[in-house]
């Protein structure tokens, strides 16, 4: 098998991409159906022979109430819908595999965490959080990242999001919150957006919100890609190991391919050109065999370490920086095969935070424990009835066995007349385990305490990393974040929830405030008798749930910052080659050739669909007219050589707009000299340094030479980079 190796330098197994068989994807044969050379049938397997013509009487006449034909049809279409999820209601999902690289049995008893021989099949979700089943996949919004193990022992469920903190402590304010943001229930609008009053007077009130919400309005809330997304379990959990001794853990996925995401303004675009944007783009990378793979990572703290912080690890609104506690890279997850069925397998399938196998445990974060009750309920009413663990998609590949019983739908069909226990006439089966045979224990945390509906005094900073997060950014990255608040603030009618916000932003940064504060010409208020935070209780003692603001505990964290992440590759980045009849057809193909060999995806677009014919007579195939794409779809841009291409191009609008927009979305742009004149008739090309200037890079991300094999290794380098977001400053690029 070959060898790899991963981030932390030690070498691991590398999937087989050839075979995306495993043990789930085994089990789901059973239910899979493919009519190929099959005749049509009802549903009940009688033969048919006309599903052009309902039974009437007469050609012209009535139709006839005995067509069951016409009557299964209708009546199964008009029962085709179920609710959709309640949050996270758009998503995309895909098959694959998780092994661990080494045992994890210090830590955990869990089977799939100790055996690095065990390949675990896994079904993972990804999913904006506001919108409806059909809306944008580009939404400024958290991304769910869920994933159902489907291991040995049962399913393990790990439901998290892309960013590794939460708006709120407490799962009571949940139905609030998604309220808040949810379109306004007077006219629905807007759809999947935050922009808007009933979002931020919540969020304006309630300031525990503040570190998530400076996450929210980051670049991290407009992914380039959900293969390009980090993922967290956001809550702390427990592993435990076959002794019983438990350490408090927090989850992470780090994609391979790095973490990266596009322009705010490209969103917008793209929502409106194609909003299934990232939906297609996990489909066709999984289609082509780039698998998008994560490795999984943990920090662990000892369970006597866990009052060392200055936050409670109990506290989802914090993180634990990765200088106090690194994240320990532990194993691999590639999606490797897409859903058969989108409606019987993304839709259907169940998430639960509660599903856990034996090795790993709850902690007492109240979010958590509150999520323990959602997600059974959600699933009655949106599956239907207690037995939507049977559906494919959710039933486990360990083995199940228990009295339950009948309901709707039941799919089971239990032998025997003992459905309860204790029994005789069952032999006493089905029979419990005891730890010592994989039985479920739950950790025996001892609590000692008074009933109370309170909040701990140790979850009032709401603050200081909200600041770390802030001041970790780089420059651009903080400019999106003003950006960002100031759009969304802009489109918020009322001033006082406007003025209210500054007020949360002043105490998270200074800097922050004032440049928002200046966007929406409005003074940061200085004096306010208002109490921060008025998500107060009655009888609550006055100012006993002011938030404290505290400094964060160190300056900055590099882990939060994109501008560190793996920018070393151009695998899976699209490349748009524009180019028209008359095309050199070597300066065209030297530079498809050197970007496909680094794994890049690359597509000729000209004027018309169809191919052009190149200076040497050969016709090359054309992937998409100027017409059926835009340059927000692409990573990089190319202009190759040969006079009439050239022509053609100059003096087509379409491909000038192209290659501006390209420019003002900060990406990498190369040219064959050849082709200057297309370049010469962009807004930008007045900011290059002269023509007699010999050098390659004309200036960030910007390539252009006569030497092919030169102009190639500038121009993979320069998309490796991603984006060029200096190049944002000017603010004039009128594309
Ligand atoms: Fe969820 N959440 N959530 N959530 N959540 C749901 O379950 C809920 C929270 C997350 O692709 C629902 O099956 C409550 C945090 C993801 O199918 C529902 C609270 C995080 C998904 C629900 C939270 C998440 C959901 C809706 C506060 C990140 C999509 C449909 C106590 C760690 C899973 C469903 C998929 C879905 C409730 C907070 C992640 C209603 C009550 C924090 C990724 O049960």
């Amino acid at each position: 098998m070959a060898k790899k190796q991963s981030a932390d330098g030690t070498p691991h197994p590398v999937t087989n991409p050839n075979n995306t068989e495993n043990a789930k994807t085994k089990d789901l044969q059973s239910n899979t159906s493919d009519a190929t050379d099959q005749p049509m049938t009802t549903n009940h397997g009688v033969k048919i022979s006309d599903d052009q013509n309902s039974l009437k009487a007469g050609d012209r006449g009535p139709s006839l109430l005995e067509d069951f034909i016409l009557r299964e049809k209708i009546t199964h279409f008009d029962h085709e819908r179920i609710p959709e999820r309640v949050v996270h209601a758009r998503g995309s999902a895909a098959h694959g595999v998780f092994k661990v690289y080494q045992s994890q049995a210090a830590l955990t008893k869990a089977g799939f965490l100790t055996n690095p021989d065990i390949e675990t099949p896994v079904f993972v979700r990804f999913s904006t959080v506001a919108g409806s089943r059909g809306s944008s996949d580009l939404a400024r919004d958290a991304r769910g990242f869920a994933v159902k193990f489907y291991t040995q022992e049962g399913n393990f469920d790990l439901v998290g999001n892309n960013i590794p903190v939460f708006f709120i402590q407490d799962a009571i304010k949940f139905p609030d919150l998604i309220h808040a943001v949810k379109p306004e229930p007077d006219n629905e609008m807007p759809q999947a957006a935050s922009a808007h009053d009933t979002f931020w007077d919540f969020i304006s009130l309630l300031p525990e919100s503040a570190h998530m919400i400076t996450w929210v309005m980051s670049d991290r809330a407009i992914p380039r890609s959900y293969r390009m997304m980090e993922g967290f379990g956001v809550h702390t959990f427990r592993l435990v190991n076959a002794e019983g001794v438990s350490h408090f853990v927090k989850f992470h996925w780090k994609p391979l391919l790095g973490v990266h995401s596009i322009a705010w303004d490209e969103a917008q675009i793209i929502s409106g050109k194609d909003p299934d944007f990232h939906r297609r783009d996990l489909w066709n990378a999984i289609e082509s065999g780039s698998y998008p793979e994560w490795e999984l990572g943990i920090q662990v703290v000892p369970e006597a370490d866990e009052h060392k912080f200055d936050f409670d690890l109990l506290d989802p609104t914090k993180l634990i920086p990765e200088e106090l506690v690194p994240v320990q890279r532990i194993g691999k997850m590639t999606l490797n095969r897409n859903p058969d069925n989108f409606f019987a397998e993304t839709e259907q399938v169940a998430f639960h935070i509660g599903h856990i196998v034996p090795g790993i445990d709850f902690t007492n974060d109240p979010l958590l424990q509150g999520r323990l009750f959602s997600y059974t309920d959600t699933q009655l009413l949106r599956l239907g009835g207690p037995n939507f663990h049977e559906i494919p998609i959710n039933r486990p590949i360990a083995p199940a066995h228990n009295n339950q019983r009948d309901g709707h739908m039941r799919q089971e069909i239990n032998r025997g007349k003992a459905s309860y226990h204790p029994n005789s006439l069952g032999g006493g089966c089905p029979f419990q385990s005891g730890k010592m045979q994989g039985g479920f224990t739950s950790y025996p945390e001892r609590i000692d305490a008074h009933k109370v509906r309170e909040r701990s005094p140790s979850f009032l900073d709401h603050f200081s990393q909200a600041t770390l997060f802030y001041n970790s950014q780089s420059e651009p990255e903080k400019n999106h974040i003003i950006d960002a608040f100031s759009f969304e603030l802009g489109k918020v009618q009322s001033v006082p929830i406007r003025e209210r916000m500054l007020r949360i932003l002043a105490k998270v940064d200074s800097g922050l405030a004032t440049h928002v504060a200046y966007a929406l010409r409005l003074h940061i208020p200085k004096q306010s008798n208002e109490p921060l935070n008025q998500a107060v209780p009655a009888d609550a003692a006055p100012g006993s749930y002011e938030p404290v603001v505290k400094a964060p505990s160190q300056a900055t964290s590099a882990a939060l910052s994109m501008a560190h992440t793996v920018k070393d590759n151009i695998r899976t980045r699209q490349v748009a080659i524009l180019a028209a009849d008359g095309v050199d057809a070597t300066s065209l193909l030297t530079i498809k050739d050197a970007l496909t060999a680094q794994g890049a995806v690359v597509e000729v677009i000209a004027p018309r669909q169809g191919y052009i014919i190149a200076t040497d007579d050969q016709q090359i195939p054309v992937d998409k007219s100027l017409l059926t794409t835009a340059s927000v779809f692409y990573d990089a841009v190319y202009v190759p050589a040969g006079t009439n291409s050239v022509a053609t191009l100059e003096a087509e609008a379409d491909a000038i707009h192209f290659l501006n927009e390209a420019f003002k979305h900060c990406k990498a742009i190369a040219a064959d000299k050849g082709a200057l004149q297309v370049i010469e008739a962009t807004y930008f090309s007045r900011k290059l340094p002269p023509d007699n200037s010999d050098e390659t890079v004309k200036s960030q991300g910007i390539v252009i030479s006569d030497n092919l094999k030169k102009l190639a290794t500038q121009f993979i380098a320069a998309i490796a980079q991603h984006r060029f977001w200096e190049r944002e400053k000017p603010r004039k690029i009128p594309a």
